[in-house]
């Protein structure tokens, strides 16, 4: 989404562009400056990440002709735990949490390894690979996620944190 959207600036620059010298500088300003805005928020939060000192609860990601789906879609946890998610079938999966309070994001954040982007964790690309989100900082409440991958299959879960 937020490329294409950067697309889109710079294509409307680039089409008012044609109407003379001193416009087309300007538009291409404007591109550059939505493009370098655009790439911060997909960096970390500049928090650093809080390793998990409880349990580790597991999550599988699996594909079938059930459907997709987190097993269990729903977990309750304590703050300190971890949740470790594992691929079983129909990868690529990954997380992305969505909604999540404002207080708990940049924590949040920091704890997803190698994160894609805002609140999105990396994309898992073979079975059995693991994804684990330390829940150390971050404030009780519910986390709802979803697989970006398989957002239309409906393939989401809620993390309840307490
Ligand atoms: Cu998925």
């Amino acid at each position: 989404m937020r490329f294409s959207g950067v697309a889109l600036v710079a294509a409307v620059a680039t089409l008012s562009a044609c109407g003379g010298g001193e416009q087309k500088a300007a538009g291409t300003d404007t591109a550059a400056t939505a493009a370098s805005a655009a790439a911060p928020a997909a960096g970390g939060s500049g928090m650093a990440a809080m390793p998990a000192t409880g349990k580790t609860i597991e999550i599988k990601m699996v594909g079938d002709e059930k459907g997709y789906r987190f097993e269990p879609a729903a977990v309750t946890i304590k703050v300190g735990d971890a949740v470790k998610f594992i691929v079983v079938s129909a990868q690529p999966h990954n997380i992305a949490f969505h909604d999540v309070p404002a207080e708990s994001k940049a924590q949040l954040q920091a704890n997803m390894p190698e994160a894609m982007g805002d609140m999105m964790g990396k994309m898992l690309l073979a079975p059995n690979e693991a994804y684990t989100i330390s829940f150390a900082g971050v404030k009780p409440g519910k986390y709802e996620f979803n697989c970006t991958p398989h957002l239309a299959n409906n393939m989401k879960g809620t993390i309840t944190v307490q």
